[in-house]
């Protein structure tokens, strides 16, 4: 793989759900050796330390929303330290909760849309995080993201979307938990979807490949976002918000072996990582792992995949 500038981005966001924990993230991926990994696959690696959010008033305890000015707050600061980021190098946001995507695929799809490239997103996760503030039943903002960057209305308080990422550039694989406010949405909407039932059935490389060729054909940029609970809970379990019946090691590996010989993504969030919840560090270092498959690590390679 040439080597890449790769921008460690800490974002500690714990605002976007009630289970605290989250904002250890970041020093758990640097303590599991994600600089020292990309550095050994010949890339070069900068950390710019963790950020904060923005000022903001201090939320209150009332209302259905969980702390939706400090997730407001994270989101403006993580857009812009996105969209900056874009002009350097590989952006690699290390979460913090799911809430931290509202600015990194903002800031993304600024920076793509500037240089005039679509931007797509590929969605990790057992959940598909479409929800609004008003169609929200837990009023936990780290199940909105999708919503807010595809321009969804109601994110009263929040940056207004002025790049909204196209429906049918986003597609969401390994769900396995959707809300029936999302489910009603979602068939309404083009994002793409699989299910652990297509991926039982097809397995996880078609799905993938397909989508994979659609960004290559329109010279696409690739925002991946990559939800800890994608993963199953037995070989995954700090985070959250399990969900059994997930991606295996093999499949997880293999969606970010297949990501990396495609050569398109051109950022990447690790989210929703707990350390509070984790057992001796093993789900910290499979992100890494994972994150080493999709930066060029393998066994022996393979001929380049006529994805382009
Ligand atoms: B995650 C949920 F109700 N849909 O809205 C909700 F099931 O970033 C979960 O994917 C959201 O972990 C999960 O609270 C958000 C729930
Ligand atoms: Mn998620
Ligand atoms: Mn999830
Ligand atoms: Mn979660």
């Amino acid at each position: 793989m040439t080597p890449n500038d790769c921008i460690l981005i800490g974002a500690p966001v714990d605002s976007g759900k009630r289970r605290a924990g989250c904002l250890m993230g970041p020093d758990a991926l640097r303590t599991a050796g994600l600089a020292e990994a990309l550095r050994e696959l010949g890339h070069r690696v900068e950390d710019l330390g963790n950020l904060s959010p923005e000022p903001y008033s201090p939320d209150t305890e009332e209302g259905r929303l969980f702390r939706p000015n400090e997730t407001a707050a994270w989101t403006a600061r993580l857009r812009d330290a996105a969209e900056a980021a874009m002009e350097r190098g590989l952006p690699i946001f290390l979460g913090g909760d799911h809430a931290l995507s509202l600015g990194s695929v903002a800031g993304v799809a600024r920076h793509a849309a500037r240089i005039r490239r679509p931007q797509f997103v590929l969605w990790l996760d057992a959940h598909s995080d479409f929800h609004t503030p008003q169609t929200s039943g837990s009023g936990n903002l780290h199940g909105t993201p999708l919503g807010y960057v595809t321009g969804r209305s109601g994110f009263d308080g929040f940056a207004e979307i002025t790049r909204p990422v196209p429906q049918e550039n986003i597609c969401l694989l390994g769900l396995r938990s959707v809300d029936e406010a999302e489910r009603a949405a979602l068939e309404e909407s083009r994002i793409r979807r699989h299910d652990m039932r297509e991926i039982d059935e097809r397995g996880v490389a078609r799905p993938l490949a397909e989508f994979l060729e659609h960004v290559a054909a329109q010279n696409g940029m690739l925002h991946v976002s990559l939800d800890v609970d994608f993963l199953d809970p037995a070989i995954a379990p700090a985070v959250g918000t399990t969900v059994p019946g997930g991606a295996t090691m093999r499949e997880g590996h293999l969606v970010m072996e297949m990501i990396c010989d495609s050569r398109l993504m051109t950022s990447l969030d690790l989210v929703e990582l707990n350390p509070f919840l984790d057992e001796r560090g093993r789900t910290a270092h499979l992100l890494v792992e994972l994150t080493a498959s999709a930066m060029g690590r393998r066994v022996f390679d393979r001929p380049t995949r006529a994805y382009a």
